[in-house]
């Protein structure tokens, strides 16, 4: 039922008072329910024994907790009040013990006592609605919430800090200047203002294009980071590719043969590296002469492997000659992964067996049997993938935010082409296509955001948040 309780895109005036376990289902040493709006504090003097009139603000008081007069725990109070408080309304915290049914208890004294039951992220959507943040930075919270590792865990505390806005901003000031002098030309041709000064103009256009552009591209950096970057593991078959796999993840999860052609189908596993979690994917060896179909088509897989991973880790077995077929092979690993901007790194495998290897080539020795250089090995993909895709600068991860500063470059090009092709009336399509693309920009902060586009992101957010 409360489920549908429609949710407000802008602030109403009188707004209902909410609550929700925000710690997760299951036992736990202490669980959370949280109670956000204009009446929380009288709702929680219903259930528990608080005096609103002398709570101290930000103050943890000790209390008993009652769901219809019968004793429920001995629980923590915290009144956050609405000039200090996370969603820009009253908020209280009521720390108890984590039992499912302390928490679903205290819970229903909160909605018997009128509080509405919150809808998924709806503490986060009343914050942004109350201009405590931003639309990225909400959005931001759920990214940290979900955060798995160090690298992820960085790019969202980089824009929960408003530092997306903060970008945006600097691109929007030319933009807003502009806009006004072209305005004011419009608005007033009687005054005879001094014509835009087009050449200017598109100078600054082109700069401000480059910039959006910029900030767009670093979503492919991005998007690595939540997902997990991917490693391609490649080479000639029997090098120890599947033994190198099993020693980087530390089990034998690929099947390991003397016979070349072993592995056929692409194996995928996550492997916890540092800062990131890198995917690993072992491939089945390159050759010319496939010993049949299925050989052939796992080859197939090992090229489309590597052109959508990010590196690529050669292996090579060092206790042995390489032919010029063999080399060429194992160059043309190499090539695909420098044309696609990718570092590619190579492992000299079998490193407890005497170098037969020629002395041109070069890695890193390691032995996937015996597991030595394992650690070094890791320690260099994981250094390799930081420089890849880490940097301080404020990333793009959200691909609603990619796809609207995709849309704002575009009607900086088409601002550009209006004055460029010098048509009459240009000040006007300059304008209008300026305009659109601060629209553009302001849906990543959510100015003007719709009911809709709110449902969508906060429908995502778990309860309690
Ligand atoms: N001595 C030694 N043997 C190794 C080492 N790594 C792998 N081998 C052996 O080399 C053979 C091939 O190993 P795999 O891991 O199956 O090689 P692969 O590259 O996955 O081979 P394909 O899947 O057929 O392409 C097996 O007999 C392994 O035991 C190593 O570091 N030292
Ligand atoms: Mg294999």
């Amino acid at each position: 039922m409360e489920k549908n309780r429609p949710l407000p895109a802008q602030k109403p005036l009188n707004q209902e008072t909410i609550a929700a376990i925000a710690t997760p289902p299951g036992k736990s040493a202490l669980g959370i329910v949280r109670l956000s709006g204009p009446s929380a504090l009288e709702t929680a003097a219903k259930f528990l024994q608080i005096d609103p009139q002398n709570l101290k603000p930000r103050t943890a008081i000790l209390t008993r907790a009652f769901l219809r007069g019968e004793f429920i725990d001995e629980v923590i109070a915290l009144h956050f009040p609405k000039t200090a408080s996370p969603t820009g309304e009253d908020l209280i915290e009521i720390t108890s013990h984590g039992s499912p049914f302390i928490l679903s208890s205290l819970l229903k004294a909160a909605l018997e006592s009128g509080a509405a039951l919150a809808a998924p992220g709806e503490f986060t959507r009343r914050a942004f609605l109350n201009g405590k943040m931003d639309l990225s930075q909400a959005e931001a919270v759920c990214d940290l919430i979900r955060a798995e590792n160090q690298a992820s865990h960085r790019a969202a505390l980089l824009q929960l800090s408003g530092g997306i806005s903060k970008a945006l901003n600097q691109i929007k000031a030319p933009l807003l200047e502009m806009l006004a002098h072209i305005e004011a030309c419009l608005d007033h041709p009687e005054e005879e203002l001094p014509p835009p000064p087009e050449n200017e103009f598109i100078f600054s256009l082109h700069q401000t294009h480059e910039a959006i552009s910029n900030f767009a591209a670093t979503y492919e950096r991005g998007k690595k980071i939540l997902s997990g970057p991917r490693i391609c593991i490649a080479g000639l078959p029997n090098s120890g590719k599947s033994s190198l796999l099993n020693a980087l993840l530390g089990r034998e999860r690929a099947i390991v043969s003397e016979i070349p052609g072993t592995t056929r189908d692409t194996i995928e596993e996550s492997l916890p590296l540092g800062e990131m979690t890198p995917l690993l994917i072992d491939t089945a060896g390159i050759r010319e002469q496939a010993s049949d179909a299925v050989e052939r088509e796992g080859i197939r897989r090992t090229q489309e492997a590597l052109n959508n991973s990010d590196l690529a880790l050669v292996v090579i077995d060092r206790s042995r000659e390489i032919s010029l077929e063999e080399e060429k092979a194992l160059l043309s690993i190499a090539n695909a992964a420098k044309k696609g901007n990718k570092p590619a790194i190579f492992a000299l495998n079998k490193s407890d067996l005497p170098r037969r290897i020629g002395k041109d080539w070069e890695g890193i020795s390691v032995s996937a049997l015996l597991g030595e250089g394992i650690e070094e090995l890791k320690k260099i993909l994981s250094t390799r993938l930081i420089q890849e895709t880490l940097g301080h600068e404020v990333l793009i991860t959200n691909f609603r935010h990619h796809q609207a500063l995709t849309e704002a470059a575009k009607e900086i090009l088409l601002a550009e082409n209006s004055i460029r092709d010098n048509v009459k009336k240009w000040e006007e399509r300059a304008a209008f296509h300026l305009r659109q693309c601060l629209r553009f920009l302001g849906e990543v902060t959510g100015d003007n955001a719709s009911e809709e586009v709110l449902n969508s992101i906060f429908s995502k957010f778990c309860v309690g948040k």
